[in-house]
């Protein structure tokens, strides 16, 4: 069976929509890891297989923090760090699947704070991955904070894009969006001068409902593409109870208008964002038994939306 990769190669955004090599739109699906430094055993390849084949993933996002404990820029081991993201850029190569890299910002809620970093890392990751067309950039996780407005995220974008086009002229890039990768209906005002770009939106279900929804349709209408590079059914601390009512409407969002879609967490942390159920060792061919609640829900949401031949 083809990988599918290899049905739909690289990617590029038309409109409000990404599209594939065959100028058909595709819908990304798949899961985020936790943080790399912290649950590094869960980038291996039987479970990258074990989402690709029994839960109908075709996306592997690669959260690196900058900021938080063992974070790039707090004392983490960015030897270690970067060899993690290579691992999982070669597993999803090797398996058919897209990666995303994440520059995960968080504490840290301007961008431009850790710029000159961010430039140096993506100048060296696209050197890297530059040819390889499976790799997504996504270069600030959420920018947050009241100073952090549209155009502060968009000075840094305007940085940190030019480097990576040096390498990776045609790869799909996510930009973070003001209060945690909620405000995509700002972009429309001064969008990224770039045709493959795309605007996250994160959402965690049992706190953003109507109101974000609403936020997601205007930023569309008004032409923003958007992806949903982070969310979950939890509330927005990645714990508390989860709303499946929440979730089925932002499912139906997703469904709707083709929205590309990525869970948070790949991990057993004892929290209810966490896929894998905190008394689980495996790390990898997970029964029912060995998923969350919202691991159980999200695994029913890619098996229902896996479209291969
Ligand atoms: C959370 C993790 C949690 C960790 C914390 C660090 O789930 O284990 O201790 O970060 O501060 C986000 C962020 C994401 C958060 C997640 C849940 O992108 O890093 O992960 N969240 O709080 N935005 C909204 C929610």
């Amino acid at each position: 069976m083809t990988t599918y990769f290899e049905r739909h190669g690289t990617l590029h955004v038309s409109g409000t929509q990404l599209m594939d090599a065959h100028d058909t739109p595709v819908q990304l699906r798949g899961v985020s890891t936790l943080g790399l430094a912290w649950y590094p055993e869960f980038v291996n390849e039987d479970a990258f297989r074990t989402l690709r084949d029994d839960w109908g993933a075709n996306t592997v996002r690669l959260a690196m923090y900058t900021c938080e404990d063992g974070g790039y820029m707090t004392g983490g081991d960015r030897q270690a760090l970067e060899a993690l993201i290579d691992k999982g850029v070669k597993l999803c190569r090797e398996l058919g699947m897209y990666a995303i890299i994440d520059w995960h910002i968080l504490s840290d809620g301007d961008p431009n704070i850790h710029a000159d970093a961010a430039e140096d890392f993506f100048a060296r990751i696209s050197a890297r991955y530059g040819d390889q067309p499976h790799v997504l950039y996504e270069i600030c996780n959420e920018p947050n904070g009241a100073a952090v407005t549209w155009p502060v995220v968009r000075q840094y974008a305007d940085r940190i894009i030019p480097v990576i086009r040096e390498n990776a002229p045609d790869a799909v890039i996510l930009c973070g969006t003001p209060t945690w990768s909620q405000d995509v209906d700002l972009v429309a005002q001064d969008p990224i001068d770039d045709p493959n770009v795309m605007y996250s939106l994160h959402f965690y279900a049992a706190t953003h409902r109507d109101i974000l929804r609403r936020k997601a349709e205007n930023a569309l209408k008004h032409g923003t593409p958007i992806f949903i590079s982070e969310f979950s059914i939890c509330d927005a601390s990645g714990n508390g109870a989860v709303d499946m009512k929440s979730a089925e409407a932002w499912r139906a969002l997703f469904e709707e208008h083709g929205l590309s879609y990525i869970a948070w967490s790949l991990s057993n942390r004892d929290e209810s964002a966490a896929l894998i159920r905190a008394d689980s060792d495996r790390k990898s061919d997970w029964t029912d038994e060995d998923l969350t609640e919202t691991g159980l829900w999200f695994r029913g949401v890619l098996r229902a939306d896996r479209d291969e031949p």
